[in-house]
């Protein structure tokens, strides 16, 4: 079985409604859910001028492979409504692989870890309430530690 970290966000539409119907579906397609963080709100990175995100980490173990998690993810996006037209744009939900154990994976249509995790608030505050200790298989530090040195003012607070 291996440890999965994902993150869900969702700046459009009834956003709780989309983290709860993901994480349901993501239970009955992938795995079962063994831990959820907190849903945070949390202002847009990137395009700053777009709606507040709710975002939440979630950790499933699987036996699936990486790709196939993420052709799950794929599919459970599209039956949620994503669209996707502009990049860091809007969207009903987004689904993103933050670790597969502690491989580090670098195919064409997927880099694991998340090669943005450490520069974002919106992923490191509720990846730290379920994990402050998971090490970075790249940069060897601890989530508590990578939250400590980050450069984001961006507000992420819990609701
Ligand atoms: N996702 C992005 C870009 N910006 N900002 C927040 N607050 N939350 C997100 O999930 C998010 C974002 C690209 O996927
Ligand atoms: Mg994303
Ligand atoms: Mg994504």
């Amino acid at each position: 079985m291996i440890n999965v970290f994902l993150l869900l966000g969702s700046n459009l539409g009834n956003r709780n409604l989309f983290l709860h119907r993901a994480i349901s579906r993501i239970g009955q397609e992938i795995a079962p859910i063994k831990q959820t963080s907190p849903v945070y709100e949390t202002q847009s990175w990137g395009k700053t001028d777009l709606p507040d995100y709710l975002n939440q980490v979630i950790l499933l173990q699987t036996v699936l492979s990486a790709q196939k998690v993420l052709e799950k993810i794929l599919a459970i996006e599209i039956e949620l409504g994503r669209k996707r037209e502009e990049k860091w744009g809007s969207r009903t939900i987004d689904i993103d692989i933050l670790f597969y154990g502690d491989e580090i994976i670098k195919d064409v249509n997927l880099t694991v870890p998340h090669p943005q995790l450490h520069n974002r608030r919106f992923t490191l505050e509720p990846l730290g309430m379920i994990a402050p200790n998971l090490v970075h298989p790249v940069l060897n530090k601890t989530i508590l530690e990578l939250k400590n040195n980050l450069n984001d003012d961006l507000t992420v607070k819990k609701v």
